[in-house]
């Protein structure tokens, strides 16, 4: 187990920077109560030390030479009955960027430590308040941009990932004790499983891991949201759509072809899911310049990585070869074909187009008058639904996790193939170990410091 800082005294501004009605300084440690005893002058007048857990305390923080700061309230949780399982103090006061700077240089100057990102977060893990996957459930729920990765993100804080990851490890811990109880007492007639029954189990096992780790694919679009990559040739309206979508001027529009240059993103909420839109520059046969071919490759750079298309054309133009092109492109991909500018006289033969596209319902848009743009979201609604990322079931959304699964599966595997070759019981166990090793460190229960540097450094300051 790596050396664990957990002496120091640490504080933070938990709230985001900036003016608000109120901000709060969370402070975890040993020396959090006597800190906040030292300059708090409670209206109540008892100790901040004699107070039950749980509690909330106003009164008046000071500094040093008792000069007031401001009028404030204390939260006291003490330990181990708190986030971090430490004393704990939260400070709400007044929510000002010099005014909590203030507070905080305090408690910097009597003994805290300046918290690194995610170290309360880091504490409650090390305290055993949450597991690894909770922890990182924490960071999805802050980060959350859609109602389904909130709700993942809430799936995996209560526990249900780990749930699932602890009922993996009774079952191949029963095996391995079977499998350890044969070798230690070969002679002896143990009340065991049969080798048929002991396969069967592992099967069984492995086939959950497997049905988890094809979530994965469903989980990162709940969690990051869909790759969208709106692409046609230039002019036909692509930063007009963005924009639309997204409902402000975002992009830069012009009826210059070639605006657009570089991929833009942005992201939206569809249907609850959220879809990282992106505007490209155009396609073309050739590429007009050095610009130009760098802007096109980033185009295609983006679409390869596309989980959905969609295809713009322009309803007031004819049918060309670029467009031609594109089709041809992209037709291997999952895409949504959409006519713009259906406002103007169309010159685009439908029936044509129709019989190119026969397996796609065109979508019929106006960036201009804003008409077909509802139908639009309801088509990429659908869409993402033929994904599954709706389904409620629990849902691998981490790399982490998925990587910590395939290893477990793979050692699995390895210990099946040695039982059913007969070999030595010992080799099946070490491959059982490398399995649970791979469940236990995707809990947490092992864990090096510097995964957990990895881990904590994507949260902000103050969780
Ligand atoms: N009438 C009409 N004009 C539109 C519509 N959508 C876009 N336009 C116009 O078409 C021109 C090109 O629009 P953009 O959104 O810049 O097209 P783009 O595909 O991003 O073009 P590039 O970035 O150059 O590839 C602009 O003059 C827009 O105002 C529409 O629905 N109707
Ligand atoms: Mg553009």
């Amino acid at each position: 187990m790596p050396k664990l800082d957990l002496e120091d005294t640490i504080a933070a501004l938990s709230t985001p920077p900036g003016e608000g009605g109120i901000a709060i300084i969370r402070v975890s440690g040993k020396k959090a109560i006597s800190l906040a005893q030292r300059f708090f002058i409670p209206s109540r007048n008892r100790k901040l030390s004699r107070e039950p857990t749980h509690t909330i305390h106003h009164g008046h923080w000071v500094d040093e030479k008792e000069n007031l700061i401001d009028e404030v309230l204390v939260h006291l949780f003490k330990t181990p009955h708190s986030y971090t399982g430490e004393d704990v103090v939260e400070i709400c006061c007044h929510g000002g960027t010099r005014l909590t700077a203030r507070i905080l240089e305090l408690l910097i100057r009597n003994g805290a430590r300046h918290a690194e990102p995610g170290e309360f977060t880091k504490r409650a893990f090390l305290h055993g308040k949450l597991d690894l996957t909770q922890a990182e459930a924490v960071l999805d729920l802050i980060r959350a941009k859609s109602e389904t990765s909130l709700e993942a993100a809430v799936l995996q804080l209560r526990g249900r990932l780990s749930e699932k990851i602890n009922h993996f490890k009774t079952d191949l811990m029963k095996i391995y004790a079977h499998l350890e109880a044969s070798l230690d007492f070969p002679d002896e007639h143990l009340d065991t499983y049969s080798e048929e029954e002991l396969l069967d189990q592992m099967t069984n096992v492995r086939r959950e891991i497997e049905s988890l780790i094809a979530s994965f694919k469903r989980g990162l679009i709940m969690r990051e949201g869909i790759l969208t990559v709106i692409v046609g040739r230039t002019n036909v309206g692509k930063s007009s759509l963005l924009n639309a979508l997204l409902d402000r001027e975002r992009a830069l529009v012009s009826q210059l072809p070639g605006t657009t240059r570089d991929a833009l993103e942005e992201t939206i909420e569809i249907g609850g899911v959220a879809v990282r839109l992106v505007d490209t520059a155009g396609l073309g046969l050739l590429p007009k310049d050095e610009l130009d071919q760098m802007g096109m490759k980033r185009t295609r750079s983006y679409a390869k990585d596309a989980g959905l298309l969609l295809f713009l054309v322009d309803g007031s133009q004819e049918w060309s070869r670029e467009d031609e092109a594109i089709l041809s492109e992209i037709s291997p991909k999952n895409f949504l074909f959409v006519i713009n500018k259906t406002d103007l006289p169309q010159k685009l033969d439908y029936e044509k187009v129709i019989r190119l596209i026969p397996n796609e319902k065109p979508c019929l848009i106006s960036c201009l008058n804003g008409t077909g743009l509802l139908e639009l979201e309801e088509r990429i609604k659908e869409k993402i639904n033929q994904a599954g990322v709706m389904q409620q079931s629990l849902t691998l959304t981490r790399l982490r996790h998925k990587q910590a699964l395939e290893e477990a599966e793979k050692a699995l595997k390895r210990s099946q193939d040695t039982l059913q070759r007969k070999e030595s019981a010992e080799l099946v166990l070490v491959d059982l170990k490398a399995a649970l090793d791979a469940l236990r460190e995707l809990v947490g229960e092992i864990h090096s410091e510097n995964l957990l540097d990895v881990i904590f450094q994507e949260f902000c300051i103050g969780k």
